[in-house]
């Protein structure tokens, strides 16, 4: 078997004190934490469109990531290579998953037939990969944005035959992922938005995108997939307005075609920020409302207005992130997809190990900081307190809904002072420091 990572061999733990850039500093996969180890809160994944279709090109200058596979010219060679790069690459980082489009596994072929021909073929070798049970599935989901036959969309298309092969890609994108034993399949609307109304029918496209999800929900019944349905908002780009805009759109969008029963979200943070929320607020709405089902970890960048997907450093955002995740129970089918792609000018392979690495420590370091903070108890119990007002008195009475307009009325003229104390933020910022400097 070809080693495609020469320079690298199983990455380790050498704690805190070490200056080694190729070792873990705080993400010990078998260090346990409240109850479960590390590897088990997190579940890492290691996305296959950046790490294996990634060129570092842009729109203004080509490729320049020199990969190990540059000199495979066939594609169906070049995809079995990335599958064995791939899984090389998991195990050397100890990432115990994948995540990929159909079209990242499998190179389109001249007919529908011809793609779904490759795809069987990859497949069959990634289910081979897999067969030691180092490195799983944790989500599958179809490519439907990349191809020209998507320009106005695929579910939200005009064209209705844009929308029948876009059905044809997900069932098969669905018989794949249950192959694979994937744990969850996602909808991320890549074209599914408009650049203009003045040639869309905003009711319809709605209407059919809630349609295709519903045959979606149909057909995974039929095969008996019993993976997480998962829609990963973003709200601009590649379209100027993207349907599944943020956490609360879709959530109104679910609730109002009967599909919020089948879905849970995967929450990305780079999109969060897109959409004018912190990457904490996506995860606090969609938790409260039982819909956090995974994350695209990786973060953007303040100073710019598109969707960097960089690879997620900062302590601030992991902890926040894994303080609203445990909060919420923790992980069950989702994890923490590397939605990340190393810069432009990091080019050689091994800067994928680094990356990776920093996003694995920064998120262990995140984990440690929130059970720490949940531990203590502090902060929930300050945010408690705060609301105390609520278990008694008048305030019981709004939150069992036994006081209306009238009796409020009457309790607030005989209490038209009111006393409020003060919210504290900075003082909660600085214990926010406190934990995680440890
Ligand atoms: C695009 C994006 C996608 C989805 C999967 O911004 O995040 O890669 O995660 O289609
Ligand atoms: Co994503």
């Amino acid at each position: 078997m070809t080693e495609y990572f020469k320079e690298t061999g199983k990455v380790q733990y050498e704690g805190p004190k070490s200056d080694n850039p190729l070792a873990f500093k705080f993400y010990d996969e078998n260090a346990v934490i409240g109850g479960k180890t590390m590897k088990e809160h997190l579940r890492f994944a290691v996305a296959y469109w950046h790490t294996f279709q990634g060129t570092g090109s842009d729109p203004f200058g080509k490729a320049t990531m020199v990969r190990p596979w540059d000199e495979i010219s066939d594609p169906m060679e070049l995809a079995e290579a990335k599958v064995e790069a791939n899984f090389e690459l998991c195990e050397k980082l100890g990432v115990p998953y994948f995540c990929f489009h159909d079209r990242d596994i499998a190179p389109e072929g001249a007919t529908l037939r011809e793609t779904n021909r490759n795809l069987d073929k990859i497949t069959g070798l990634i289910k081979k990969r897999m067969k030691s049970g180092k490195v799983k599935l944790l989500w599958g989901t179809a490519n439907l944005f990349s191809h020209p036959r998507y320009v106005h969309g695929a579910s939200t298309s005009c064209n209705p035959e844009a929308f029948a092969y876009a059905a044809a890609q997900v069932k098969k994108a669905l018989e794949v992922t249950k192959e694979l034993g994937g744990e969850n399949y996602v909808f991320w609307g890549g074209r599914e938005g408009y650049e203009t109304l003045l040639n869309t029918d905003m009711k319809l496209e709605l209407e059919n995108l809630a349609r295709f999800l519903h045959m979606a929900v149909d057909y995974a019944r039929e095969i008996g997939f019993d993976g997480q349905f998962l829609i990963e908002p973003k709200p601009k780009e590649p379209t100027k307005h993207q349907y599944d805009f943020d956490v609360a759109s879709v959530i109104g969008f679910l609730k109002t075609y009967g599909l919020d029963s089948c879905f849970k979200l995967n929450i990305e943070a780079n999109h969060a920020t897109l959409a004018a929320h912190t990457f904490q607020h996506e995860l606090k709405l969609a938790a409260i409302n039982g819909m956090l089902g995974s994350v695209d970890a990786n973060r953007g960048d303040l100073l710019l207005g598109w969707d960097t997907d960089q690879f997620p450093t900062d302590l601030y955002d992991t902890t926040l992130a894994m303080y609203e995740i445990l909060k919420a129970g923790g992980f069950k089918k989702g994890g923490l997809n590397f939605d990340a792609k190393v810069r432009r000018a990091s080019f050689e392979p091994l800067d994928m190990f680094y990356a990776h690495i920093a996003g694995m420590d920064a998120f262990a370091k995140g984990l440690k900081a929130a059970h720490r903070i949940i531990e203590d108890g502090k902060l929930d119990s300050f945010i408690s307190d705060r609301y105390a007002g609520y278990k008694r008195g008048i305030g019981k009475k709004i939150t069992e809904g036994k006081a209306g307009f009238a009796e409020l009325e009457k309790y607030a003229m005989a209490h038209d002072q009111v006393a409020n104390v003060s919210g504290r933020q900075e003082m909660l910022e600085t214990m926010l420091n406190m934990y995680i400097q440890g």
